[in-house]
């Protein structure tokens, strides 16, 4: 064990402690020394298409064998081309006849404390049953099929029984509004949408069914609408198109074969923010997502037969697909789901679940982190956390100091942390520390994984040096990558793959030290990350001026201790005065729009929004005012702006 070398911190510019894993840790892991690492990265990257070959004939099944194992015509990835697999087979029916068929795939907590186990064995025949709901319903290969549902187990059932049939499930997370539900049904052309009737959050009743009905009136494509019973709540249910959960199930067979799919079939889409107001529905296909996600969780959590693992993420982010789903069940993993809210009925539930579970392994966001410090360490210090080995994070950048309360607090100094990049578009875990392996520094992700290449750019394309920053890209692909934005070409290519020509451009600037560390140091456009949700500045302004009473809108992010980022909004008004009132009717607008994720933290009412000669909205300068760096009053006339403005040429 390490306490780490000596080392003041203030920002992550500056950290040089170096935490390098236990003897003991190391002689258990997977990959135990930083020179077993580079050897079989530089393995990997000298034949990218050879190194994964070996995995994928004998990790995954296959119907019918693939006869090559890329194609890369950038940025058109086929990987395994020709082969046949199927993902729900590889997640449960590989499992059968094994020991693992009786190991519990699923320990799940309710928030009000109800609890369910399901073997993997028990979780295939759920998975068949559904597959043959949704066949039933006219659903076929190819279809889509919205998911808008609580964490219970029954989301990954219905995920599982989608891929099992090659439906292309859209996940919805479910604090999402009707708008953007509707908005996403139409541009997936979704056929079936399942729910529940509502979910718990913090104690209170989330009416799903409710808010699925309106999305519904403006949802044309959608046929049938499923709905899980969870709360009890009442609800409508309008004949023919509503259906229940348990009546369907009550009659479907328990036996169905997985469907042999081309390994490019699609798996899901799901929708994230860019930098525009639309979001864009990122698609994942079957073979080469499904050896990635299973690959990146065994390396990175180091996984182990007897391994409890949590990750806290819900469904509806890749987190929640590829490290609470996917990669976990492709790999035997026992996991935890739970339902509910952290802090209900108080702080210490995250805690008290370890402890009831044993986790081993805990998987979290920074924003979760910072939330616990800021509820105190009493919480912490009421459970027996001695079952966790390992612990992660995601979502953003760690800052260092929730780094060490977590490396203390949580992992008694024992866990590494594995703190990993990547994104909806990756599909798995890009870099990250191996535990067994690699050093690590608090607030960096460290390196990449095996067969994962990055290059930093700066603006005239050149590779920049150690130690200075630039646009992150990955150079070679990887099986895990996107392989487009659903229905728009234009965009997959404009957003990705143009900017540094023939290169995937992740939208993050970063920069890598001098023992090849990389350190992401915030995005290249106006993604804003809020809470560790993704959400773009322009998404939540063309929600506020869809409002008549907005004249014109500007999003910027600010500094926030547990959010991470918080949303500040600048609204110049039409010809009503500036009050609370207005405030409020804008932030209810807003959570109707997109949901309550998205609500402005702050709004700012102004006369006029500065602006540069070409009439670009001075987004740096917003930022300094909503930061507090720059003061201005609430309501700031140009003339204020003019001279923030003259001061500023760097807008
Ligand atoms: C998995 C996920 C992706 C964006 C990404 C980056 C930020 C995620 C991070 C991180 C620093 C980490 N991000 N993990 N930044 N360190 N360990 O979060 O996907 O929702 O698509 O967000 O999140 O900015 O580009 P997604």
């Amino acid at each position: 064990m390490s306490d780490g070398k000596t080392g003041q911190i203030d920002n992550v510019m500056h950290e040089s402690r170096l935490f390098p894993p236990s003897p003991e840790f190391a002689s258990k892991a997977r990959v135990k020394s930083v020179e077993e690492y580079e050897k079989i990265w530089n393995e990997a990257k000298a034949d990218i298409p050879a190194f994964w070959d070996k995995f994928a004939k004998e990790e995954l099944h296959w119907f019918e064998p693939y006869n090559q194992v890329l194609e890369w015509n950038c940025p058109d990835a086929k990987w395994f081309v020709g082969g046949k697999t199927n993902v729900s087979y590889n997640c449960l029916d590989r499992h059968l006849g094994t020991p693992t068929a009786d190991k519990t795939a699923i320990l799940w907590e309710g928030e009000p404390g109800d609890q369910r186990t399901l073997t993997y064995k028990e979780l295939h025949v759920e998975v068949c049953k559904f597959a043959n709901v949704l066949a039933g319903l006219g659903v076929e290969t190819g279809d889509r099929v919205s998911l808008y549902m609580p964490m219970v187990p029954e989301l990954a059932i219905a995920m599982l029984a989608c891929a099992r049939i090659g439906a292309i499930h859209s996940v919805i997370f479910a604090g999402f509004s009707a708008e953007s539900i509707a908005d996403r049904n139409n541009d997936a052309q979704a056929k079936v949408i399942v729910t529940a009737d509502a979910g718990w959050r913090r104690g209170k009743e989330l009416h799903l069914k409710a808010i699925v009905d309106e999305a519904l009136e403006k949802s044309e494509t959608i046929e049938k609408c499923v709905v899980l019973k969870r709360v009890g709540n009442e609800i409508e249910m309008k004949p023919e198109r509503d259906l229940w959960w348990h009546e369907l199930m009550a009659d479907a067979s328990a036996e169905r074969e997985a469907t042999p799919l081309d390994s490019e079939t699609p798996l899901f889409i799901l929708y994230t923010s860019g930098s525009t107001g639309k979001p864009k529905g990122i698609l994942h296909t079957t073979a080469g997502y499904n050896l990635y996600a299973k690959k990146s969780f065994e390396w990175v959590f180091d996984h182990r037969d007897d391994d409890i693992y949590w990750c806290t993420a819900d469904c509806g982010w890749i987190t929640g697909h590829s490290y609470v789903v996917y990669g976990p069940f492709s790999a035997g993993a026992t996991c935890v789901m739970y339902e509910g809210a952290p802090n209900f009925p108080d702080e210490g539930r995250f805690w008290e679940i370890i402890e009831k579970y044993k986790v081993t392994i805990m998987y979290t966001a920074p924003t979760a982190i910072r939330a616990f410090i800021k509820w105190g360490d009493q919480w912490v210090d009421k459970h027996d956390l001695s079952s966790l080995r390992l612990l992660g994070t995601v979502g953003e950048g760690i800052n260092p100091e929730a780094w060490m309360w977590y490396h203390k607090k949580i992992g008694g100094e024992r866990c590494p942390i594995v703190d990993t990049w990547w994104q909806t578009e990756t599909g798995g875990i890009m870099m990250s520390p191996l535990p067994g392996a690699i050093a690590t520094k608090p607030g960096s992700c460290t390196r990449p994984l095996f067969g994962i290449v990055p290059g930093i750019y700066d603006s005239s394309l050149e590779e920049v040096g150690k130690n200075q920053g630039g646009m992150l890209t990955i150079t070679q692909p990887w099986p895990g990558m996107l392989r487009g934005v659903w229905g728009d070409r234009e965009r997959f290519e404009a957003t990705y793959w143009s900017r540094v020509p023939g290169k995937y451009l992740a939208g993050d600037n970063a920069r890598c030290d001098e023992d090849g560390y990389y350190w992401i140091m915030g995005r290249i456009d106006d993604v804003i990350n809020v809470a560790g949700h993704r959400l773009s500045t322009i998404e939540v302004e063309s929600a506020l001026v869809s409002h008549p009473l907005v004249a014109e809108a500007a999003v910027v992010g600010r500094p926030h201790d547990i959010k991470g980022e918080a949303i500040a909004a600048f609204v110049t008004l039409k010809d009503t005065e500036a009050s609370e009132e207005a405030r409020e009717i804008l932030k209810q607008h807003v959570r109707k729009e997109i949901g309550a994720l998205a609500v402005p933290d702050d709004i700012r009412f102004t006369s006029i929004l500065p602006k540069t000669r070409s009439g670009k909205i001075m987004r740096r300068l917003l930022r300094d005012i909503a930061s507090g760096k720059e003061e201005v009053g609430d309501t700031t006339t140009l003339e204020d702006y003019s001279v923030l403005a003259k001061l500023r040429d760097n807008d």
